[in-house]
């Protein structure tokens, strides 16, 4: 018997498909691999069906002998450890994957089979229902949590402070060395919707501003949302945040335990800011709890022992003191320009709890590599404040450029063109 294989993503199942198994059956003993939610992710949103229910409708599948995970759009791995005879897919594809396929199989005389695609309108009809669907807050809401059981690095999250912005995350994607490089979710920072308001971050801004600019990036995104909620307020107004935002279909709230008039944490000391006691912070910790609704939801302990100074016992004090009082993880943050007191904190705090999310934002100690991180035990990374901090300058030298040429030529050089300002969205 030859030995087959197809790859295929299974968030949505159709004739079609069931045809190409049918045939690549026919072929020999068929292995299908499964693409994973990384997999996926790295050139489309990500799937509704989670892998291990996409894995079982495949595996009960008349024709497919096997099922296995496929990690990457890429061959590489699959032709390593499987070397089948025969690979199958639907024709009309191009591209750097399928190349480097042909390249794989000619090495050891594997034969690549192309079946015609099925193309009908219902299924495209369907398509598109799938997303709108992804558009919905249960779908949304669910995926943080998703993310941080299936990802084999961090959780990657890039500031979003209106749709524009949210557009950037949604849709930037980078390839380097044949991997494709996408945003996971979107940080609705206190600080870039404060001053993308022109306003001080100081909860200034409202919840009820805070909220409008969650919907403005949610009309136009799919990603999933995790929102700085600041000090989250009295423990009586936090309830209330809570179910709102939660309805809403945000994934994730992080509060930080200050007191009074909140200032951003990269002042550290340089402004007076008060430290909540660990009681109260608790307690704000647990009525947020009580008012939580769906399982997938996360209150989420920001610690602010490092940036007031505090010491590392003191923060990993808290930590423990946040986690038993039902926090679904904890944000870990330093204003230091090297990152060892966060790899510290990180493994001391893994040694108490060995799965309780870890998040961090990597501001000031900025030349640590996402996997390092990972490795250090910390699941979420955090780019809190990249695109306002980059658009602003832009911005500046735009409107002086105008100023100082009294016209718009030389400004122009720097700008987006017309007709692609115009057909971007
Ligand atoms: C924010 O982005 O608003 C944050 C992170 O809270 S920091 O600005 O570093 O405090
Ligand atoms: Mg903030």
């Amino acid at each position: 018997m030859k030995k087959v294989f197809l790859s295929i993503g299974a968030d949505f199942i159709h004739g079609g498909h069931i045809a190409i198994i049918k045939k690549a059956a026919e072929l020999g003993e068929l292995t299908v691999g499964v693409l994973t939610d990384e997999a996926i992710m790295s050139y489309r949103p990500y799937p509704i069906l989670s892998f291990e229910e996409r894995v079982e409708i495949v595996g009960n599948i008349a024709g497919v002998s096997r099922v296995i995970p496929k990690n990457s759009r890429s061959y590489e791995e699959i032709i390593k450890t499987e070397q089948p005879d025969i690979v199958v897919h639907g024709d009309g594809w191009k591209g750097k994957v399928r190349e480097e396929l042909l390249e794989l199989l000619n090495k050891y005389g594997g034969e690549l089979v192309e079946f015609p695609y099925t193309h009908k309108t219902e299924y495209q009809m369907y398509e598109r229902h799938r997303e709108a669907i992804r558009h919905m807050p249960d779908m949304r809401r669910g995926m943080l949590k998703r993310l941080l059981g299936e990802l084999r690095r961090p959780v990657r999250v890039m500031e979003a402070h209106n749709g524009l912005t949210g557009l950037i995350v949604e849709k930037t994607r980078v390839e380097v060395e044949d991997e494709v490089r996408a945003f996971d979710a979107m940080w609705v920072s206190s600080l870039c919707d404060s001053t993308s308001k022109g306003k001080p971050d100081i909860e200034l801004v409202d919840m009820t501003s805070r909220m409008n600019t969650i919907n403005e990036i949610m009309e136009v995104t799919t990603k999933p949302i995790i929102l700085d909620a600041d000090t989250g307020g009295l423990p009586e107004h936090f309830e209330y945040n809570v179910r709102t935002v939660e309805r809403l279909g945000v994934s994730a709230v992080i509060i930080e335990d200050k007191m009074g008039l909140k200032k951003n944490s990269l002042f550290g000391n340089e402004v007076q800011q008060q430290q909540a006691s660990i009681e109260d912070f608790c307690e704000k910790i647990k009525a947020g709890k009580r008012a939580q609704q769906t399982k997938e939801f996360m209150i989420i302990a920001r610690i602010e022992s490092l940036i007031l100074e505090q010491g590392m016992d003191d923060a990993l004090k808290r930590a423990d003191a946040y986690v038993k009082s039902g926090a679904d993880g904890v944000m870990i943050h330093s204003r230091s320009k090297k990152p060892d007191e966060v790899i510290e904190f990180c493994s001391r705090f893994r040694e108490m709890y060995p799965d309780i999310p870890i998040i961090v934002v990597p501001t000031t100690y900025n030349t640590i590599r996402e996997q390092e991180l990972y490795e250090a035990g910390i699941n979420v990374v955090i780019y809190a404040n990249q695109l306002i901090r980059s658009a602003f300058p832009a911005m500046k030298e735009t409107a002086e450029l105008i100023l100082t040429t009294q016209r718009g030529k030389e400004a122009d050089e720097k700008c987006m063109p017309i007709k692609e300002i115009l057909t971007l969205i």
